[in-house]
């Protein structure tokens, strides 16, 4: 272990230069007059490196010491950001730093610009996984977050004559200073072939997988540092190689073009993440994928378990493993065959150990987004697997029967086989099954999983459901991000809000000091010109910063409803140019967020927002009273920017589809108001922060339900609304799209003939309500008042609350704190 002041551990400003030259001269093999700006982030990133590997290793070896009860966190996607600003907060020295680079003559911002974000995730789900390792670390919980390490992350988006163009995400190109490959830890993963019996020297039979292909798993390893602690939990992500044997073996006869293919194959496995919201069947690299990433992990979680010289029986004791979302539930199979198969332990003792290790997390209600698996696929990859999951479902269904005798539909509707038509494996029923709590991420959601979509779960266990609504991490997402609001806030009420996050219930006593007030819109204003100053880069676009900043983004569905705000923008250029423009509120409209690459509604309704912000920007009768842009490739990197400088955050999901929403989260603790739906954790923020400080408006989920079953129908909707009909026929008349009546058909047809997402039911209350948006920000100081008191009452949404119920209540696992020592 090593000493505590040197030039790898200090944490002083001059340590920390020499630290920096030193990695400048003997990592990077460079000296100032050659180097280049990412010569220079990498030696500063190599420095803080350094001081992050001290508390790593303490906290690596009180781990295996003491092998404490540990959360393994298991995710296809982890949506990290930057790490080298947010390990400078958590390690205390951001501004110590800041001040030695500049010392040093260099751009401390443009240094930081410098890092490619690991773009390991879609969206939410990713960054959820995210937040809750910052948390847990944070929280001095032992964790293991493990993943993969795709060499492409999610794509890179450009928008070329107003269309999403797909780029890959060359992340890692320049080198990645935060990752250690760990060669001596890898472990074989088995693939395809079929099963075959045996009997042992006592007579028993067993089961050998009989494989036919074998990839090599690598782990890489990142630390991840909690806020102003020593503890440092790892980041696991697998990467695929091909295995030495391939090597040998086709050498040996000679076929190295064969050598060198396979192992091009092999590689393939951990190449490239998939865009969501692309129906996942039939997709045999990406059960690949999953299979690949469990079996490594949980290989690994049995060595460590192993070798601390712990008995088997007592793994789910040492593990809490997370299922997020259903990406890794062959976990469940997977365990059972390790156990059974490689360990020879009786059927009846793995299942109670699998069932008291694993928990499921769901994140969408969407029954397209539901994982199933063909089954000839399923049988071609994991043969063995699959004849653990019919046992499974043998023995399950058995009880289902005991439970509800007679009850014949039940047993279909529950089987973790789909047999109505083409067979699929059910990945959902498989993480039901085998977990002992199943939980919704927002109190609505986890409502509508008991009465829906695992309706039949929860009548056969009402006792593993629960709700744990999710959270983000003030730390990236104020702290960070938000440096004015951080300092403000700080000064106000100390600093105690950055790891008790309510303590910013502080502030709202604050909101009827006009000084403090004055001090709050400064602070916005400011954000505003950083994030207008990003626009401009991005766009070319220049937007005033003195209108309204009217934020949505987030991914590109039909359910998010980013259309719905289309209409109501067509809807205020329809006004001005009827001359109905009297109480229009300048506003600059900023979207951002990719659409999966096959999602072909998704991608026009991205043309539809260029287009329509084509036209209303170059429109001199507009008079700059409105401004629309759609910022490309909108991201961690620029989620940092542009939650800072929002005024109104657009959530406007069709009650009863978006499961939490997190977005929501930072907007609101960044001081913007919300325009929402009650649809998921927005209808807590509202509870929250106050009915009279949220726009509120559209159906709920169960009017939304009623008006379905009544059989819906957008026509009269259409019929009865003068507006909505300018609007719907200006589209259609190919007036934002150089008269083309065809480009926006797909839309429109889609609104007036079927509209699953119930837009044109809820325009009319959208439109109201955002009048009343407007009426509000007239008066500037009441708009401050409801900013100040919106940041006050959002402490409920930091993920540290989040990870504290998991810990409490699903996990039963609790700190470890971790000293540093020479
Ligand atoms: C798949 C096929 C076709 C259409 C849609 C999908 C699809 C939709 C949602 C696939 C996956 C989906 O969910 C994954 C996800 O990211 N869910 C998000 O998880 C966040 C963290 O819990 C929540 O805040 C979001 O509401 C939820 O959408």
């Amino acid at each position: 272990v090593p000493e505590i002041e040197d030039d790898r551990t200090s944490l002083t400003k001059e340590g920390l230069k020499r630290a920096f030259f030193d990695h400048l001269f003997y990592t990077l093999g460079k000296f100032p007059a050659i180097a280049g700006k990412n010569d220079m982030y990498l030696a500063l990133a190599h420095a803080v490196r350094d001081r992050t590997l001290q508390r790593w290793i303490c906290s690596a070896a009180e781990y295996m010491d003491q092998a404490p009860r540990t959360v393994a966190y298991l995710s296809a996607e982890f949506l990290m950001g930057p790490h080298l600003g947010n390990n400078l907060i958590n390690l205390g020295i951001y501004d110590e730093v800041r001040e030695a680079v500049r010392e040093m003559g260099l751009d401390f911002a443009e240094l930081l610009r410098q890092e490619e974000e690991p773009g390991l995730g879609n969206g939410g789900l990713g960054r959820l996984a995210a937040c809750f390792i910052d948390s847990l670390a944070t929280a001095e919980v032992p964790t293991i977050g493990y993943g993969i390490r795709y060499e492409y992350g999610i794509f890179y988006q450009t928008i070329i004559d107003g269309y999403q163009v797909e780029n890959t995400d060359k992340w890692l190109r320049y080198g990645n200073p935060w990752e250690i490959r760990r060669a001596e830890w890898a472990v074989e993963v088995k693939l395809g072939g079929h099963t075959e019996q045996y009997s042992d020297d006592h007579g028993r039979l067993h089961v050998r997988w009989a494989h036919d292909k074998t990839v090599m798993g690598v782990p890489f390893d990142s630390p991840i540092l909690g806020y102003r602690v020593n503890t440092t939990n790892t980041l696991r992500l697998w990467r695929a190689e091909a295995t030495e044997a391939f090597d040998f073996s086709v050498f040996n006869r000679g076929d190295y073009l064969g050598a060198v293919s396979k192992k091009v194959t092999s590689e393939n496995l951990t190449k490239a993440l998939y865009p969501n919201d692309e129906t996942p069947q039939g997709k045999e690299l990406r059960l690949e994928q999953q299979y690949f990433f469990v079996s490594c992990s949980l290989q690994d979680m049995l060595r460590l378990h192993l070798i601390r010289k712990l008995p088997l029986e007592q793994f789910d004791q040492k593990f809490a493993i997370q299922l997020n979302d259903t990406h890794p539930a062959i976990a469940v199979a997977e365990l059972m065959r390790l156990l059974v198969d490689e360990h020879q332990m009786a059927w009846d003792d793995a299942w109670r150990i699998t069932t008291r290790t694993f928990s499921y997390t769901n994140h969408t209600l969407l029954p397209e987004a539901l994982e199933r698996w063909p089954l000839e696929l399923f049988q071609r990859i994991l043969p063995r697997h699959l004849e653990i999951i019919y046992e499974i479902n043998a023995r399950f269904l058995n009880d289902v029967r005991i439970r509800f005798m007679g009850d014949e539909s039940r047993i279909v509707r529950l089987s973790l086989i789909d047999e109505s038509g083409e067979r699929y494996v059910r990945m959902a029923h498989l993480a039901c099954v085998g977990s002992h709590t199943i939980n919704g991420v927002a109190e609505l959601h986890s409502e509508l999983l008991k009465q829906d979509v695992l309706r039949d779960f929860y009548e056969m266990w009402p006792e593993k459901f629960t709700n744990v609504t999710n959270g983000v991490t003030p730390r990236r997402w104020m702290v960070l991000s938000n440096p004015r609001l951080t300092g403000l806030i700080t000064e106000t009420i100390g600093d105690d809000w950055i790891t008790d996050l309510p303590r910013l219930a502080g502030l709202e006593s604050h909101a009827a000091d006009a000084g403090f007030r004055d001090a709050w819109r400064k602070v916005k204003r400011d954000n505003k010109i950083d994030l207008a100053a990003l626009i401009r880069r991005r766009t070319g676009v220049v937007v005033a910063p003195d209108s309204m900043f009217d934020v949505m983004v987030k991914r590109i569905h039909e359910y998010k409803r980013q259309h719905l705000a289309v209409l109501h923008i067509a809807t205020l250029y329809h006004r001005i140019k009827s001359g109905r423009d009297g109480d229009i509120v300048p506003r600059t409209f900023v979207f951002g967020g990719k659409a999966a690459p096959g999602y072909h509604m998704a991608k026009l309704i991205i043309k539809l927002i260029t287009s329509v912000a084509d036209v209303v920007n170059n429109d001199p009768g507009v008079r700059d009273l409105l401004k629309v842009v759609f910022l490309p490739n909108f991201n961690v990197t620029h989620g940092q920017c542009v939650y800072p400088g929002a005024e109104l955050s657009e959530q406007i999901s069709l009650a009863g589809k978006e499961a939490s929403g997190t977005g929501n989260m930072k907007f609101a603790m960044n001081g913007a108001l919300t325009i929402g739906t009650m649809d998921g954790a927005n209808i807590e923020i509202r509870q929250q922060v106050g009915a009279e400080n949220f726009f509120l408006f559209g159906h709920t989920a169960q009017e939304v339900q009623e008006i379905k079953s009544r059989g819906y129908r957008p026509r009269d909707f259409y019929e009865a609304n003068a507006e909505l009909r300018a609007v719907l026929g200006l589209i259609q008349s190919g007036f934002f799209s150089r008269g083309d009546q065809d480009l926006f058909k797909p839309i429109v047809e889609g609104l007036l003939g079927w509209d699953p997402y119930l837009l044109l039911s809820d325009y009319a209350s959208y439109i109201q309500c955002q009048e009343r948006v407007n009426a509000a920000y007239l008066d500037a100081e009441a708009w401050t008042r409801m900013s100040i008191v919106n940041c006050a009452n959002s402490g409920q949404f930091s993920s540290d609350r989040s990870v504290a119920e998991y810990c409490r209540n699903i996990w039963r696992v609790g700190p470890r704190p971790i000293s540093l020592h020479a």
